[in-house]
């Protein structure tokens, strides 16, 4: 069982710690965990996902769920660990969930960005790496994509830049990148299926609905802002924080290439992309000691949008 892990939640993992963490995790819940491989990196390591769920021999509606797509964020894989953990637990525990286990699965991808996780573990001047680790192009020197600006939604139109020394560099063309390319293909061979797509950064404590774009709006734009707000809600319930709702003009800036509007582009309906704490006092290097209000609050918000795909 998950008890006999031991693992330390509450902690920040090197991406060696996670792969373990989900061997074990398959082998604790060999009945309803599966690691499923679905790319490579540009450094060709393996990027793998949980799938959770209980074997029926039908087809199933999913839910999706990422992490560290960007390097820096490291609450983000945190998150889908803790995530993971606790729909486990509850699976034995609580009716619901055992009966939305039976009805959809999970894919929860801890570590999207391998190769700049990796990377932003290497030392205090790479501590802060957001992109991936792709050389530029040409005779360009500096190394990484923006892969939340690469994907094939609006591609490199607003919020991004073309120079690959930038932090918003899109890429050379949509979906360029190999993890952009791994979750495209993944998601795109049965997007029918997704009722939900979670997308989880930090920082700033937002909750983010498509479309980055600012000419374009989600033809079901009340309802992710309506549920967005309840999951709001849920999440200021646990521990007081307040989380702003919006398209990503609204609240902050306009952007192109986000996996969110991509997913959304694609037909699957509740498509979200999370900050999580904190709102900037620590920004990216978050303190471990606030890894479980963070997880826990956040768990509230994602269980919120998630039963409601559920029900709907
Ligand atoms: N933020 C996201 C990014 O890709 C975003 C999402 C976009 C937020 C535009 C606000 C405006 O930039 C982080 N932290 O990665
Ligand atoms: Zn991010």
């Amino acid at each position: 069982t998950i008890d006999r892990v031991e693992y330390d939640y509450f902690k920040y993992h090197p991406m060696d710690e996670i792969t373990k963490w989900m061997t074990q995790i398959e082998k604790d819940y060999k009945d309803i965990a599966r690691i499923e491989d679905y790319g490579h990196t540009y450094e060709n390591r393996t990027i793998s996902l949980l799938k959770i769920g209980l074997e029926t021999g039908q087809q199933k509606k999913a839910i999706w769920m990422d992490c560290g797509i960007h390097a820096r964020e490291w609450i983000a894989p945190a998150f889908c660990q803790f995530f993971v953990r606790e729909i486990l637990q509850a699976y034995k525990t609580d009716p619901k969930m055992n009966e939305m286990m039976k009805n959809m699965d999970f894919y929860v991808t801890p570590v999207l960005n391998v190769d700049g996780y990796m990377f932003s573990w290497q030392n205090n001047e790479t501590r802060l790496w957001r992109k991936n680790r792709t050389p530029g192009p040409r005779n360009c020197t500096c190394f990484g994509t923006d892969l939340n600006r690469n994907f094939d939604a609006n591609w490199g139109t607003v919020g991004v830049s073309y120079d690959c020394c930038s932090n918003t560099y899109c890429g050379t063309s949509p979906a360029s990148e190999p993890e952009a390319q791994a979750v495209t293909k993944f998601v795109g061979s049965r997007k029918d299926d997704f009722l939900c797509f979670l997308t989880i950064h930090s920082y700033g404590q937002l909750l983010l609905v498509p479309y980055g774009h600012p000419n374009f709006t989600a033809d079901n734009y009340d309802e992710l802002m309506e549920v967005g707000l309840a999951a709001a809600d849920a999440i200021r319930q646990v521990h007081g924080k307040n989380y702003t709702v919006g398209t990503s003009p609204a609240v902050l800036y306009s952007n192109s290439g986000s996996s969110r509007d991509w997913a959304r582009m694609q037909g699957i309906p509740l498509t979200y992309t999370f900050e999580l704490r904190d709102k900037g006092m620590y920004g990216f290097v978050l303190p471990e000691d606030q890894i479980q209000p963070a997880c826990e609050e956040a768990y509230e918000g994602a269980m919120h949008i998630i039963t409601y795909a559920y029900n709907k």
